[in-house]
């Protein structure tokens, strides 16, 4: 039988990122994906691309959670953009209420549009509810600097930040060097508490591309859905994701999206 993917995450309209990102991920890597949506986000063509963005009410994302845990058996899930400390605190309550074997946790920290006020009980509440809950953790620069409280400025200060992380109880942390740290490659660290693994790609390209940590986590649980550990989940993510990449789209926006499909898995 296929396995399931569950995603807790946004919708993000144009298809680049989100749960958009995730349900494609998880098909192209063979697995049936499962969404419940926490928010919802319109990138706004009339203000520079602002997010508008709008959350689900706490108690119809309960009942999705529900409804996707009982017509499946589910025991992997990918959290991605909670939005509010309501959607939080529901969510971090159905978590509690099952068991899983893996909870992935992409911390989307701040989204453009939101109150900055209120994004900063929203980032506090992800800390306390949501970040004990994660097995896997894969956080970006931003939000590895935020959590650790260390200034990530090269792939030493990542890995830094990658411990102090795992010492918050995360078991294992994907800290995301991405295309943000100086240098040719895109070095993403995987550190499980005893040992630091890199997984290195050539940087493509020169504009920014939207959706590649949604994607990168979303193919780690698709394939710790499948079965594998975490360091083979991470090996064959980042391979994904780095098509992903040079797959990727060019649309009206001052970045591109990534694109999911045609993924080579002997490149892995
Ligand atoms: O890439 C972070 C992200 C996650 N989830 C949703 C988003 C975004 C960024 O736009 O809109 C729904």
């Amino acid at each position: 039988m296929v396995n399931i993917a569950f995603t807790i995450a946004g919708s993000e309209a144009s298809g680049g990122a989100g749960a958009q990102t995730d349900i494609k991920t998880f098909h192209e890597l063979g697995t049936f994906g499962v969404i419940a949506l926490t928010c919802i986000v319109s990138f706004d063509p009339k203000n520079d691309w602002g997010h508008r963005f709008v959350p689900v009410d706490a108690q119809v994302i309960r009942d999705q959670i529900e409804a996707a845990t009982s017509v499946h058996d589910i025991d992997t899930v990918k959290i991605g953009m909670l939005g509010t400390p309501a959607t939080i605190a529901a969510v971090a309550d159905e978590l509690g209420k099952r068991e899983w074997r893996h909870i992935v946790v992409d911390p989307v920290l701040i989204c453009k549009g939101q109150e900055p006020g209120a994004a900063l009980d929203t980032d506090n509440a992800l800390k306390e509810q949501i970040l004990p809950k994660a097995t896997v953790l894969t956080p970006n620069v931003f939000e590895a600097s935020t959590l650790s409280g260390v200034e990530v400025t090269d792939l030493d200060s990542l890995k830094e930040a990658a411990k102090r992380i795992h010492e918050l109880g995360v078991p294992y942390v994907v800290a995301k060097g991405g295309a943000v740290l100086p240098g040719d490659e895109a070095i993403d660290v995987l550190y499980d508490g005893k040992e630091f693994t890199e997984f290195r790609a050539p940087k493509v390209g020169e504009r920014y591309v939207s959706g590649a940590g949604c994607t990168l986590a979303a193919a780690i649980t698709a394939e710790l859905a499948k079965g594998a550990d975490v360091k083979d989940a991470v090996r064959v993510a980042k391979a994904f994701v780095t098509q992903a990449i040079e797959h990727r789209v060019t649309p009206h926006t001052p970045f591109d999206e990534v694109y999911q499909g045609g993924f080579d898995a002997s490149l892995a």
